[in-house]
C-alpha cells in the first residue's frame, strides 16, 4: 500500500525521535557494557561494543557522540554489495541534524556563478540521472594497526563499504547555475554544525575539474533505497575512487570559489585529512612531514574476507578462499594469494566486474599439504599498475594504509 506524504513525514519524525533518544540512552548505558555483545579487534584496546542504531543493524560503536560506527569484517563476506543497514558511519561534529523534512529540503548552489539556485528534492530528482557502484573508505580505515600507533579513531578494516549510488552528477547541477569563468574549486557543505563556535564547521572542496569531470554525483539512492539517514538523508555528496571524507552528507550548500580555500576556511581540507606530499605519502615513524597535500584518491587493498585469524583448517583438504579488492578508480586488474611470506605468488579467480570504484570479488582453492601456522597473503594490483606494498608505510594521521594483509591460520 502506498503511505500518503503525511504517513511518511510522520514516520520520519518518529524514527528521528527514536534516533535522539536512542543516543541519550545508549550514552547512559556504557556502565552495562559488560552485558553488551562485542567484538575484539587484533590490537591493543580493540574490544568494541556491538551496538544497533535506527536503520542499522548491530555495529561497532567507535564513538557515541557523534555517532561513529564500524562494519564487523564478516559483512564483507555477504557479497561484494555492502548493505545499507551494515554500512559504517562517521562524524566529525556532534551537532549533526535529527530532523529533515524533505518537503522543505534546499541544495544551495551560489558562490562565482551565474545565477544562484535553491533545489529542492524534486528539482533534483527531476534531472537526467546517473548511478555508479563505488566504496566509500573513511581515510583513517585500519588506523588501529599503525606502529607506532597514532592518534584519532582506533579503527579496524570495517570503515569501508560498497554501494550502488543514483544521483544527479555535479556537473549538471554546476551547469544549471553557470560556472563563472576564474573558478577554481567548490566547497561543498552539509547540515552537521559544530558545537562550539571555536570548532571548524565541515567543509570539503573539489577542484574544478573534478567537479566538471562528470565523475561526482549528488546522490539520493543507495542500493534501490533512499540514503539511511546516518550516511547523509537525503543527500550526499559521491566523489568515486576518493576517500570518504570528501563524500559530504545532508548536503545542503555548494559554493564556487575564484580563489583556493586557505587554512582558515577550511580546516578538514588544510589542517585535518592530509598526506605527506612526497611518493610514498609516508615519513619516518614518529615524525612529520614538512610539506603535506589534501588525501585524494583510494589507495589499492585486498581483504580475505572467509578467514578469521587463527582459524583451523584441515590438512590436506581444498580450502576456497575468497575476498574482496579495490583502488582509486582504475579497477583491479589482479589479485594473488601467497603461502609462503610472499616468496610465491598465486593468481586468484576475479569475480564479476561491477565498475572500476566498486569491490571486486576474488576466490581461489588452496590444499595445505603440512600441519602447523600458515600465513596467507593477498596481494592486489590495479590496472594502473599500482600494487600494495610489502611493508607498512607511515603518516601520522594513520591514514591510507594498504599494506598486503597477512591472515594467519592454523593448519591442523
Ligand atoms: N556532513 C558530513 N559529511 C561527512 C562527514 C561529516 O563529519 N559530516 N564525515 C566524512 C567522513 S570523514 C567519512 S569517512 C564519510 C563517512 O560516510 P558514512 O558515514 O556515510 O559512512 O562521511 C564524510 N562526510
Ligand atoms: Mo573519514
Amino acid at each position: 500500500m502506498k503511505q500518503s506524504k503525511e504517513e511518511i513525514i510522520r514516520r520520519r519524525r518518529l524514527f528521528l525521535q527514536a534516533a535522539g533518544a536512542g543516543l541519550i540512552g545508549l550514552m547512559s548505558q556504557s556502565s552495562k557494557s559488560w552485558a553488551a555483545a562485542m567484538e575484539t579487534l587484533s590490537f591493543g584496546n580493540g574490544e568494541r561494543e556491538l551496538i544497533a542504531y535506527p536503520q542499522k543493524r548491530k555495529l561497532m560503536r567507535i564513538t557515541t557522540r557523534p555517532p561513529h560506527l564500524e562494519t564487523p569484517f564478516e559483512v564483507f563476506d555477504e557479497g561484494v554489495i555492502t548493505p545499507n543497514d551494515a554500512f559504517f558511519v562517521r562524524y566529525h561534529l556532534a551537532n549533526f541534524p535529527l530532523s529533515i523534512n524533505p518537503e522543505t529540503y534546499q541544495l544551495k548552489v551560489g558562490g562565482n556563478v551565474n545565477t544562484p539556485l535553491s533545489l529542492s528534492l524534486a528539482d533534483l530528482k527531476a534531472m537526467p540521472t546517473e548511478e555508479v557502484v563505488a566504496v566509500n573508505q573513511c581515510s583513517g580505515n585500519s588506523r588501529g594497526y599503525s606502529v607506532p600507533r597514532v592518534f584519532g579513531a582506533q579503527l579496524g578494516n570495517g570503515s569501508m563499504g560498497n554501494a550502488r549510488w543514483v544521483g544527479v552528477p555535479v556537473k549538471t547541477v554546476l551547469e544549471k547555475a553557470g560556472v563563472k569563468a576564474g573558478t577554481v574549486q567548490v566547497a561543498f557543505n552539509g547540515l552537521d554544525k559544530p558545537v562550539l563556535p571555536s570548532t571548524p564547521d565541515f567543509v570539503k572542496t573539489l577542484e574544478i575539474d573534478h567537479a566538471l569531470n562528470g565523475e561526482p554525483l549528488i546522490a539520493w539512492e543507495m542500493n534501490g533505497e533512499e540514503l539511511p539517514f546516518l550516511n547523509g538523508y537525503p543527500i550526499k555528496l559521491i566523489v568515486p575512487g576518493y576517500f570518504g571524507t570528501y563524500w559530504v552528507k545532508h548536503l545542503s550548500e555548494i559554493t564556487l570559489l575564484d580563489k583556493a580555500f586557505d587554512v582558515h576556511d577550511s580546516f578538514f581540507m588544510n589542517t585535518a585529512y592530509r598526506l605527506p606530499d612526497n611518493d610514498c605519502a609516508c615519513v619516518e615513524p614518529a615524525t612529520t612531514a614538512d610539506k603535506t597535500r589534501p588525501i585524494g584518491k583510494l589507495k589499492v587493498r585486498s581483504f580475505i574476507t572467509n578467514l578469521n585469524n587463527q582459524q583451523q583448517i584441515k590438512v590436506n583438504e581444498t580450502l576456497s578462499l575468497r575476498g574482496i579488492a579495490f583502488d582509486g578508480g582504475s579497477g583491479i586488474r589482479e589479485v594473488e594469494v601467497s603461502s609462503d611470506g610472499g616468496q610465491h605468488w598465486v593468481k586468484a579467480k576475479l569475480g564479476k566486474d561491477l565498475g572500476r570504484f566498486s569491490f571486486r570479488a576474488w576466490s581461489i582453492l588452496l590444499k595445505p599439504s603440512v600441519t602447523g601456522a600458515l600465513s596467507l597473503m593477498v596481494r592486489a594490483t590495479a590496472n594502473s599498475g599500482e600494487q600494495q606494498p610489502m611493508v607498512a608505510t607511515w603518516n601520522p594521521g594513520g591514514y591510507a594504509r594498504n599494506v598486503v594483509e597477512t591472515f594467519q591460520v592454523n593448519v591442523i
